[in-house]
């Protein structure tokens, strides 16, 4: 018999989501959920967003802002199960068994981990940093999900969830199975303003544009992007970005900008302003709704409750039977 394949993914609350969380991730999300039949628990992920400087008086904004995108997103809180990763308390519980199994060289090789490490100032480089990739592993595993719906980027730790899952069914019986990465089939938008980097909420507000953003700021974010890093005659790498956006967005616009840049007549000028033109009308009805959210807190925090239920009836019947197995009284 087949079963119905169980997703789980999650987003950190560091800021307001922007279009490369959602290109990226939230539409192929919404995809899911709506494609019977998956059965899905997207979470907000707070407790990875501690692994990071951050500053306690913003966080619960974040959260909720956070929780505002992913509904007005598409994120259906009647299909989905959608909540807030700490209030499921199992996920830790779950992370520090896997611990036990995690082979510390296995981590020390994560890239992510390892780039972080690079960029970030000695004291800003915890051990939550560095076992990040576990309690990812739990956050997937404590659902039994079999499809995780990720980046390129993240497949590094969804083979060593993989490796987990098999330690522990080698030790103590047959319980997780193996996640399939679901290689999400969005585009990767980079920095505005640094267009090699990717577009990221921790970066400077002007590299991104978030998904309520106000026409005018749309316009005056584009109009500073950076579109002239190409070697002579080549369409640079931001150009590039700004035209992978408008091809997810408006692809019958691309080819006519596509034959100016190869014939060296390409004005960055015009793809700005009608790029800012077309990001507006697409993003227009999601601001709408966010903004309807915004007006109901009680609900969005009761929404949010709602899916905690749901998620901890299979996190705690998961956590019981995995502490039977290793022997815990
Ligand atoms: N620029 C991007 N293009 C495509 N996809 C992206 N994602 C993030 N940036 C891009 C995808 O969004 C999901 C959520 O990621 P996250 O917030 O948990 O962590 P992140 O990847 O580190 O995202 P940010 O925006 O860069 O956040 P900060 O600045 O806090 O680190 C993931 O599925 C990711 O692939």
């Amino acid at each position: 018999m087949k079963t119905t394949p169980r997703v789980l993914s999650g987003i950190q609350p560091t800021g307001k989501l922007h279009l490369g969380n959602y290109l990226g991730a939230l539409k192929n999300w919404v995809a899911m959920q709506d494609e019977f039949p998956h059965e899905c628990y997207y979470c907000i992920v707070d407790l990875h967003a501690v692994t990071a400087p951050y500053k306690p008086e913003q966080f619960k904004q974040n959260v909720f802002d956070t929780a505002l995108d992913f509904l007005a997103a598409g994120l259906n809180p009647e299909k989905s199960a959608i909540f807030i990763q700490s209030h499921v308390t199992e996920h830790v519980e779950l992370m520090w068994l896997l611990n036990t199994l995690a082979p510390l060289g296995l981590l020390e090789r994560m890239t992510q981990f390892k780039d972080k490490k690079k960029q970030r100032q000695a004291e800003a480089v915890n051990a939550g940093l560095f076992n990040y990739p576990v309690l990812m592993a739990a956050d997937i595993l404590i659902y039994k999900a079999t499809a995780v719906p990720v980046g390129d980027d993240q497949l590094q730790h969804l083979e060593l969830t993989r490796e987990l899952a098999r330690k522990f069914n080698h030790a103590f019986g047959e319980t997780f199975p193996e996640p399939e990465a679901r290689l999400t089939k969005g585009a990767r938008i980079m920095s505005l303003t640094n267009p090699d980097n990717k577009m990221s909420k921790s970066d400077v507000e002007k590299s991104y544009v978030t998904l309520d953003e106000e026409p005018d700021r749309i316009k005056s974010k584009l109009k500073k992007a950076v579109t002239d890093t190409g070697a002579a005659g080549e369409t640079g790498p931001g150009a590039r970005n700004l035209l992978t956006i408008l091809g997810v967005i408006h692809p019958a616009s691309v080819p006519d900008f596509e034959k100016q840049a190869k014939q060296g007549t390409i004005r960055y000028s015009d793809l700005k302003t009608h790029l800012a033109e077309k990001l507006a009308e697409y993003l227009g009805p999601f601001r709408a709704r966010r903004a309807e959210l915004a007006s109901k807190p009680k609900e969005v925090w009761d929404l949010l409750d709602t899916g905690k239920e749901k998620a901890a009836k299979i996190a705690q019947a998961t956590l019981v039977e995995v502490k039977e197995k290793m022997g815990f009284v």
